[in-house]
This record gives C-alpha cells, sequence and structure tokens, in this order.
C-alpha cells in the first residue's frame, strides 16, 4: 500500500554533490557542448607585436594586446575558450598550428608577411581539419603587389582585410556561425 502524502515513483531528493543529484559531477547523456570550451586559436605573425606602436596611419592605433581582449570578448560569447599567440619565427607559428591540429575547434591567423612567402605555414595548415580564417588588419589589395598574393588564401576558408581589427571578431564570428554557437 501506497503511504499518505509521498507521490508515487518519486525518490527523495538527493543530497547536493552527489554523483547523481548534481549535473555539473554527473551527466547521464554526452553533451559535452554544455560544459567544455572548445579552444580557438588566433595566431599572428611577425612584427604584428609593434601593432598601434608603429605606422598607425597604416595599421591604426589598436594594439595587439587590444587584439586579443577583443577576440577574448567574442569568442567568450560563442563559448569558446581563445589561445592568442604571437611570433617573429616561422617556426613557432608552425608549432601552434601542429598544437591546434590536435585540440582545437577552429583557427584564426594573421600570418602578417608570411601570408606572402610561407609554403612551410601553409603545408602546415593544409593538415588541419577545422575551419582555418586568415585576416589582415589592412587592405592588402591596396598595397604593393608582393601583398597581393598570399599562399594562406590556398587553405583558408574565408579572407578578411581591411577591416581594421575588427577582422578578427569578424572571423571568430563566423567559426561560432559554423561550428553552429550561439552568441
Ligand atoms: O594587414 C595586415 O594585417 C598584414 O598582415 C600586416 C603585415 C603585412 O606584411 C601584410 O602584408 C598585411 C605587417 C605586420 C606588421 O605590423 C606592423 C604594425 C605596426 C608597425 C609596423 C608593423
Amino acid at each position: 500500500m501506497r503511504s499518505a502524502g509521498k507521490p508515487a515513483g518519486l525518490a527523495p531528493p538527493l543530497p547536493k554533490g552527489h554523483p547523481r543529484g548534481d549535473r555539473r559531477v554527473f551527466q547521464p547523456w554526452p553533451n559535452e557542448s554544455r560544459t567544455m570550451t572548445k579552444p580557438v586559436y588566433v595566431l599572428n605573425g611577425p612584427n604584428l607585436n609593434l601593432l598601434g606602436k608603429r605606422q598607425p596611419h597604416i595599421y591604426g592605433r589598436d594594439t595587439l594586446a587590444d587584439v586579443e581582449a577583443a577576440c577574448r570578448e567574442t569568442a567568450a560569447a560563442f563559448g569558446f575558450e581563445v589561445r592568442f599567440h604571437q611570433s617573429n619565427a616561422e617556426h613557432e607559428i608552425i608549432g601552434w598550428i601542429h598544437e591546434a591540429r590536435e585540440t582545437a575547434v577552429g583557427l584564426v591567423i594573421n600570418p602578417a608577411a608570411f601570408s606572402h612567402t610561407s609554403i612551410a605555414i601553409l603545408d602546415a595548415l593544409n593538415a588541419c581539419d577545422f575551419p582555418v580564417f586568415e585576416v589582415h588588419v589592412t587592405n592588402v589589395h591596396r598595397r604593393e603587389p608582393f601583398r597581393h598574393r598570399s599562399y594562406v588564401s590556398l587553405r583558408a576558408d574565408g579572407v578578411i582585410a581591411g577591416f581594421g581589427i575588427e577582422g578578427y571578431a569578424l572571423a571568430l564570428r563566423r567559426l561560432g556561425t559554423l561550428l553552429g554557437k550561439d552568441a
């Protein structure tokens, strides 16, 4: 016989922190996106550490720290974790691309002058399965002819040039769309 006052079939609530009572500890269904942020790599090539410090008439007044802050803000809205790097050394950028291959869901890169010279960076990106977006602060097509060609563009899923540092946020937003994330 059922005891009065207790609804049929309902067990008493489990104490907080109990493995079956706290979803942060245990989820009976696999849904990583609820609990885990996915890394997105944002890579910057040579001399971009000088952003905002030299040639503001070409590159503007925003610094690389401003770029990083903007990327973190946009990425957070989509639930991405940002791994943000800059290097003047080609091999370091290639190392980060290899690292990204293992863990990342997408990559945004401003290869700077390496865009126009580096088959090695192109090869590294060709070994990646996730979306890749190439960003240039300036409109490279309005500049010297040697900037009109980018090896990285042969792999990039999209290229943004001439939007200033806003280009990085636009690229991250596109990643969010492609990966089905809501802002
Ligand atoms: O427009 C871009 O973002 C570039 O990737 C910037 C590169 C250039 O070689 C590419 O053709 C286009 C140059 C980055 C150097 O940035 C500086 C910033 C301030 C002062 C000096 C260099």
